[in-house]
């Protein structure tokens, strides 16, 4: 079955569905194999590397941050119920419609994560979350960070070895796995749930010095239980192989990053939402389940620690332990 006739199939379930959800997802679909196509050619187009310019969060962007960039605005902007775009590499969202004018959702989305792999040719991705937005005036920023927004769906597309679309759209986790010869993401798996507990941490452990005591904690035990270390750098690789395998992924805030690195509204949120549909769990360090969190701030940072059940219940022992 393609991504296109099960996101149907769900929409004729639900009495009463508007087919906002297939208009945002083909958009997306088209999107990324247009970007998974550019990842793929990016050394024969001569589009790898850096730009000399850094972006709005004093980051040094690759070229293909804009070009995918780019290509996610493009195909969203033409879809008539989709009032504001949020991208990692945008200070300010792309503000299309008011609610009023039929916006009724916005999209968050990191274009290409982990880009700064692209020139070594490892997995990088595409995470977004789709937010309904609440009834009234109120359109642009006011609107997401309004505690009434509720994100709806969530996914990742990892352009690896192959091209893996991972969705949820509240009803368990479907994957997708884009068959080049007909252009299509195809359903490879309905239902995907994370093993519960695997003996693997996924963790930059360079910065260990610098994390709380409770996280350097835990890695002590976890050396001390055998633990496997796997830690690729592009967040859509690790939590793809956490989800599959099971184990814990874990970025922490720091003493140099104390709101941590990853973004809330299109990293942390989608990964949290994917995680749990798989049946795993997502917190911060503190235990705060990320999906209760509201953000303040569009490019609002935040801890990030998600995994199996029971990898994320030794964690917390670590962390109760140390406050
Ligand atoms: P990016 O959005 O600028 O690509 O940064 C996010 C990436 C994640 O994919 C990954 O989990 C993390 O940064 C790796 O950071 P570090 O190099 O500090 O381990
Ligand atoms: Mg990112």
């Amino acid at each position: 079955m393609s991504l296109q006739s099960h996101v149907l199939a769900g929409e004729r379930a639900h009495p009463g569905a508007t087919g906002d959800f297939s208009w945002i997802l083909s958009a997306i679909s088209l999107a990324t194999k247009t970007i998974g196509n550019k990842v793929r050619r990016a050394r024969i187009e001569d589009v790898l590397g850096e730009l000399a310019a850094e972006n709005t969060h004093g980051e040094r962007q690759q070229k293909l941050d804009v070009i995918a960039n780019n290509v996610i605005k493009s195909c969203l902007g033409s879809r008539a119920n989709i009032g504001v775009l949020v991208s990692e590499e945008d200070e300010e969202p792309t503000v299309l419609r008011t609610r009023n004018d039929g916006g009724r959702y916005a999209v968050f989305f990191d274009p290409l994560d982990g880009s700064s792999n692209l020139d070594v040719s490892v997995g990088v991705g595409t995470i977004f979350g789709i937010v309904r937005l609440p009834e009234g005036e109120k359109g642009g920023v006011d609107a997401i960070l309004s505690k009434d927004s509720h994100i709806v769906a969530a996914g990742y597309v990892l352009y690896g070895s192959s091209t893996v679309f991972m969705l949820t759209t509240g009803d368990g986790v479907d994957m997708f796995v884009l068959d080049h010869s007909i252009g299509s993401y195809v359903l490879a798996k309905r239902g995907v749930q994370m093993p519960d507990a695997r003996q693997i941490y996924s963790i930059n452990e360079a910065y260990s010095d610098r994390f709380p005591q409770g996280v350097q904690s835990y890695l002590g035990w976890a050396h001390k239980e055998g633990y496997s270390s796997r830690y690729i750098g592009s967040m859509v690789a690790d939590v793809h192989r956490t989800i599959l395998k099971g184990g814990i992924f874990i970025y922490p805030v720091s003493s140099d990053r104390p709101k941590g690195k990853l973004r809330l509204l299109y990293e942390a949120l989608p990964m949290a939402m994917l995680v749990e549909q798989a049946g795993g769990v997502a917190i911060t360090e503190s235990g705060t389940r990320i999906l209760d969190i509201y953000a303040t701030d569009l490019h609002e940072r935040t801890g990030v620690i998600l995994g199996s059940t029971q990898e994320i219940a030794y964690f917390q022992e670590h962390m109760n332990k140390s406050s």
